[in-house]
């Protein structure tokens, strides 16, 4: 059946057929959150935002806001349905019998906590303290979604303790270096242990039949075996990317495009022995363009690499930072028609245009492309 505006329906088994419906973040009331140990992991060493802590500057938020709120309307404009998180006050400490920590982070970006699958939408682990009660951001959606479609399964990921065995010591020294960090990477060793299951929605690439995640700081081993538990019916790869320092999230380093072709963030190139399906299968792996800028915006966790952090709308169409000049060029040459979002003054609140959304429906069913 066609997909309806009248109707709400959850259903979504790739990053690339047409988005009818998609969940965008807020910017409202984010917090940098006070040091612990996954978070501290991440941030660049060399960042402006070591040491400190509390509710993001006022202008920042509105500025975020802003951009937010455009993007949602050009959405809405080509006849997307989106939807918004209602923030909860993240002022508010974590208390659990097991931690504590002062603050909590935000409503954005909403792809790190949600994970859809089909009919399915998943609340990951996360591995942040700080992050442990952001899916209630997302409730009263997912609620609304629950009354309105008899076949949407909503599901969360069993809550992790985040006991400090949940943590490797040797990440929480302040000077590491990028040179040990690589080695670290190389060797898997990464801030997260195996004490139990931890992964962010973020590590995760859909398509179809197989589902992609990326081992490293915010997912484990345990996590990703949670994940072929939980969905029997797919196929779960576990990918790394061993030229990347502080490797978080899979979608500013590995971002499909249509079927048979992927970026790929060229420091942080797929090694040899895991390309296989993807070889067999004619897929095609291309370098991605360079950044346009050196470095992030102020107070910002991730990389220049959010220029390929873009959001496909369907397989010709797709979504790019507008200051991103290279990657809309060679999404250009790539045969993409390319839709310029302005979002840079939003990266600092956690990610770009595929961090700061989450599908909520997109034509196709599930297809077996590796068979
Ligand atoms: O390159 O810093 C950012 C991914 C955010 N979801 C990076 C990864």
């Amino acid at each position: 059946m066609a997909w309806s505006p009248d109707k709400t329906e959850v259903k979504s088994w790739n990053e690339w057929d047409t988005l009818r419906h998609v969940i965008v973040g807020r910017a409202d009331d984010c917090h940098i959150p006070p040091e612990e140990p996954a978070l501290d992991a991440k941030v660049p060493e060399d960042s402006d935002m070591r040491g400190q802590w509390g509710r993001r500057p006022q202008e920042t938020i509105d500025r975020a806001n802003e951009l937010l709120d455009n993007f949602a309307d050009q959405l809405r404009k080509r006849g997307v349905r989106v939807d918004r998180p209602v923030s909860i006050d993240h002022s508010q400490p974590v208390t659990t019998p097991d931690f504590h920590t002062d603050s909590q982070f935000g409503c954005m970006p909403p792809r790190d906590v949600l994970l859809t699958v089909g009919h399915e939408m998943l609340e990951a682990t996360m591995s942040y303290r700080c992050r442990w009660f952001e899916y209630l951001n997302y409730r009263p959606l997912l609620k609304q979604y629950w009354e309105e479609d008899p076949n949407f399964r909503h599901e969360a990921a069993p809550k992790p303790r985040l006991t400090d065995a949940d943590y490797h010591p040797d990440y929480l020294s302040e000077k590491i270096g990028d040179a040990k960090r690589l080695e670290w990477a190389a060797e898997k060793f990464f801030v997260t242990t195996e004490e139990e299951p931890l992964f962010d929605a973020a590590d995760v690439l859909r398509f179809g039949k197989d589902l992609v995640v990326q081992h490293g700081f915010t997912t484990n081993l345990k996590g990703i075996e949670w994940l072929r538990r939980h969905f029997p019916d797919h196929r779960v790869h576990t990918v790394n990317f061993p030229g990347d320092p502080y490797p978080i999230h899979i979608d500013a380093t590995f971002t499909p495009l249509r079927p048979g072709l992927i970026l790929n963030n060229p420091q942080r190139r797929l090694p040899e022995d895991q390309r296989g399906m993807f070889e067999k299968n004619g897929w095609e792996i291309v370098d991605a363009a360079q950044p346009a800028h050196n470095t992030p915006p102020p107070l910002c966790y991730s990389s220049t690499w959010l220029s390929m952090n873009v959001l496909v709308l369907d397989p010709k169409t797709v979504c790019v930072e507008k200051s991103e000049v290279y990657q809309a060029e060679q999404m250009d040459k790539l045969g993409m028609e390319v839709v310029e979002v302005d979002l840079r003054d939003a990266y600092a609140f956690g990610g770009g245009l595929h961090c700061c959304t989450a599908d909520v429906y997109r034509d196709g069913e599930c297809e077996d492309y590796f068979p």
